[in-house]
């Protein structure tokens, strides 16, 4: 059981997430909602393409923006911490 433990908490430590910004953070005009321009700006240059496609992914309501939820899956589930800019 302590082999289990210990490696219950390794994947813990594996998936703790990283210092994602906030909504807000993101929300360069704040109009309560993540543009694909404001998105592709938490993305390095060289993931511009890999970050259109994760914004089409996660816009579950397709309106070609990101509300609180929509953001929030995304950074949960969806972000690939080797593609961000910070
Ligand atoms: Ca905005
Ligand atoms: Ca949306």
């Amino acid at each position: 059981m302590r082999a289990l433990a210990i490696l219950c908490l390794l994947a813990l430590v594996a998936c703790a997430p990283a210092k994602k910004p906030s909504f807000d953070a993101a929300d360069a005009n704040k109009d309560g909602k993540i543009s694909l321009q404001e998105f592709k700006n938490l993305f390095k240059s060289s993931a511009q393409d890999k970050a259109e496609e994760q914004f089409n992914r996660y816009d579950a309501n397709r309106d070609g923006l990101f509300d609180g939820s929509e953001y929030d899956l995304w950074n949960q589930v969806g972000s690939d911490d080797s593609l961000r800019q910070w």
